[in-house]
Order: structure tokens, then C-alpha cells, then sequence
């Protein structure tokens, strides 16, 4: 009881905090003229999409804003309107406001710190969990679906009407980061948003195949080698995909066309490890995916890389054939020792229901 209290104190206490970081931002945005908006490297559909939507909210209350990408925007979300706007290179005047959206490191948006540091005040919009407080603002909500689903809010708190456009662009960031409303993180909040998003009237359908029915015919010409190439191993936990610069000349294909290809090698029921080769010039380019049986972020790090959990990467300087057999001789014996300590867990587990019962 005691312990249920203190939980919902914390909570309320969480929630008077979003709320007051909400209103602190809805009110600096009121009272300042110049902004400046940063979305993270390598951006995604959140990122340009929560970025788009604000760019022109605030437009059309009268204010200055300047958008900024380091990283080009991605071939599949061109079709937006408006990107256009988004330059790459750092301005040099001052602002009265510096937003990041979807990130919370300065470092993640490139080399944007020299122009926070001429902002009056810096505030990040974001989601994710690892996300440092280190604006003067911090809407952060880890349990939101994505950046684009907060940035609603503010605007839905700021009684701002939004337009079809932006229900456009807020859509863009909702769709992609949740799978199409297939990820853990999709809430009723989450499906409630859309649906005031599409009473809007824009055509939800074309942004769909416009993003994932729609692909450039080198990505599934290197998707079908890739796919001919998957080598089941280890009783069929691992799966091993390798992309060859060969396959790249034969389809007049570059890089950017395998992106996405690696989570087809999680689809077989058993499979819980996906490496994929992917030959550069130079170097071998290896991803990793994990269901959650072994690390991948230790295994890429044990190979100079990093990453998350459940999907990592490294680069190697070595032929394609010793990258191969390195990282998957490596990999299987991951997988060994994972399933020797489930299965003495599974043991330890039964022995003690024994003796309890007994
Ligand atoms: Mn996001």
C-alpha cells in the first residue's frame, strides 16, 4: 500500500515535470522570434518529419526558423514538401532558440554545438531512453512511440490547428518509427494521435506506399542475392547474409540499396542471431541482429564496433572470406555459451521446484 502511494507520488511527480517542460516551451515559443532546429545524423522519418512539422507550424505563426540536416535526406522521404529548406550547413548568426528533435546529445545532431552555444535557449523533444537532460528544456517521454507523437502534443497544447501538411509530416515520423504501428512502443495514445491526424483528410495511403511499397529495383535485385546467400548455422539460430562488391557492380547498386535488408534474415521461427557481410573498397561492413539470446553489441565491439543489444555493426580492414569465417566462428561460440547457461538455468530452476515440493 505504502509502496503503491510512493509510486503514484513519483509518477505525478514525473508527470507535473513533462507538463511544466511542456508549458516552458510553449511559452519560450511565444515569446521568441528566431529558431533553430537540428535532427539527428543519418535522419529518419521522426527526425525530418517532427522537424518539418514544427519548421512550419512556427512559419506560420510569423517566426524565423532555420532547419538543419548534417546528413542528406534519405532518397524515400524526398517526396516531402519542403525539404528543400533544410540546409547543411551550419548558420552563423545567433538565435533566441535551439531545439534538437528526436536526440538529446548535442553530438548526435553533428557539429551543431557551436550553434547551441549562440542560442538563448537550447530545448530537446525526444523519446529515446538514453536521453541526457542536457537542454535548458527537456521534453523527454520514453514510453511515446516518437518524437512526432510528442511534438503533437505540444502543439495540441498550444491549441496550434494543425494542417494537412503538417498531419502529413507528423504521420511520416509515427508510421516509420513504429513499424507501421507494429513495434512494442505503439500505445492507444499512439493510435488516438493518428486518427486526429488522418480527420485531417490527407492521404495517409500514398505516404504509405510512397515509403514502403515503393523501392528503387537495385535494393531488390541486392535483397535477392542477399536473401541466396543466407546460410543457416548452429541448428538454425544463426543466420549469415553476405553482399559482395560483384553483386554492387552486376546491379549498378550502391550501399545505400541494402538498407533494411538484414531483418529479413530474422524471419525463420529459429533464427536468433543475423550477421550480414557487406564488401566495401576497402573494408567489409558487417551488421548484426539479435532476437535476444546473445549481445551483438558485445560481439561488434569485440570487432572495434558498438551498437545496441538487439542490433550492432562493426568495420573490418580484412578480405571478405576471413571477415566471414572470424566473425561467425566468434558468433557460433556466443551462441554455445548461451545456450549452455539457459539450459543450466532452465536445470537450476527445476531442481529447486523439486526440493521445494519435496
Ligand atoms: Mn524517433
Amino acid at each position: 500500500m505504502k509502496k503503491e502511494k510512493a509510486m503514484r507520488k513519483k509518477t505525478e511527480l514525473q508527470k507535473i515535470d513533462i507538463e511544466e517542460q511542456f508549458k516552458k516551451l510553449e511559452d519560450l515559443i511565444h515569446s521568441s522570434n528566431t529558431f533553430f532546429m537540428a535532427c539527428h545524423i543519418n535522419p529518419d522519418g521522426d527526425t525530418i518529419g517532427s522537424m518539418l512539422t514544427l519548421w512550419s507550424v512556427l512559419r506560420r505563426m510569423g517566426k524565423k526558423v532555420t532547419m538543419f540536416s548534417q546528413d542528406p535526406v534519405p532518397a524515400n522521404l524526398n517526396f516531402l514538401p519542403n525539404t528543400c529548406h533544410i540546409v547543411n550547413k551550419l548558420p552563423r548568426r545567433r538565435f533566441d532558440v535551439g531545439i534538437m528533435l528526436d536526440f538529446s546529445s548535442p553530438m548526435r545532431g553533428g557539429n551543431i554545438k557551436s550553434v547551441l552555444k549562440k542560442c538563448k535557449t537550447t530545448a530537446c523533444i525526444d523519446h529515446h531512453k538514453t536521453a541526457d537532460n542536457h537542454a535548458d528544456i527537456n521534453i523527454v517521454e520514453p514510453t511515446a512511440s516518437s518524437t512526432a507523437e510528442i511534438v503533437f502534443r505540444l502543439l495540441y497544447g498550444m491549441k496550434a490547428a494543425i494542417n494537412k501538411r503538417e498531419a502529413t509530416y507528423l504521420y511520416v515520423g509515427m508510421v516509420t518509427d513504429t513499424g507501421r504501428f507494429m513495434y512494442q512502443a505503439t500505445s492507444t495514445r499512439t493510435m488516438e494521435t493518428a486518427a486526429q491526424l488522418m480527420a485531417t483528410g490527407f492521404k495517409f495511403y500514398r505516404i504509405n506506399e510512397a515509403i514502403f511499397t515503393s523501392k528503387p529495383k537495385e535494393h531488390l535485385k541486392i535483397l535477392g542475392r542477399a536473401l541466396e546467400s543466407m546460410e543457416i548455422k548452429a541448428g538454425g539460430k544463426l543466420a549469415v547474409m553476405s553482399v559482395t562488391l560483384e553483386d554492387f557492380k552486376t546491379f549498378g547498386a550502391n550501399p545505400e540499396h541494402t538498407e533494411g535488408i538484414i531483418n529479413y534474415g530474422l524471419m525463420p521461427y529459429s533464427v536468433q542471431v543475423v550477421i550480414m557481410f557487406r564488401e566495401e573498397e576497402d573494408r567489409i561492413n558487417v551488421t548484426f541482429r539479435s532476437k535476444g539470446l546473445v549481445d551483438v553489441a558485445l560481439v561488434a565491439k569485440n570487432f572495434g564496433g558498438g551498437g545496441h543489444k538487439q542490433a550492432s555493426g562493426c568495420k573490418m580492414a580484412v578480405p571478405l572470406k576471413e571477415a566471414q569465417e572470424k566473425v561467425t566462428e566468434y558468433v557460433l561460440a556466443k551462441i554455445d555459451t548461451a545456450i549452455k547457461k539457459k539450459n543450466a538455468a532452465k536445470k537450476a530452476k527445476t531442481e529447486t521446484k523439486a526440493i521445494k515440493t519435496e
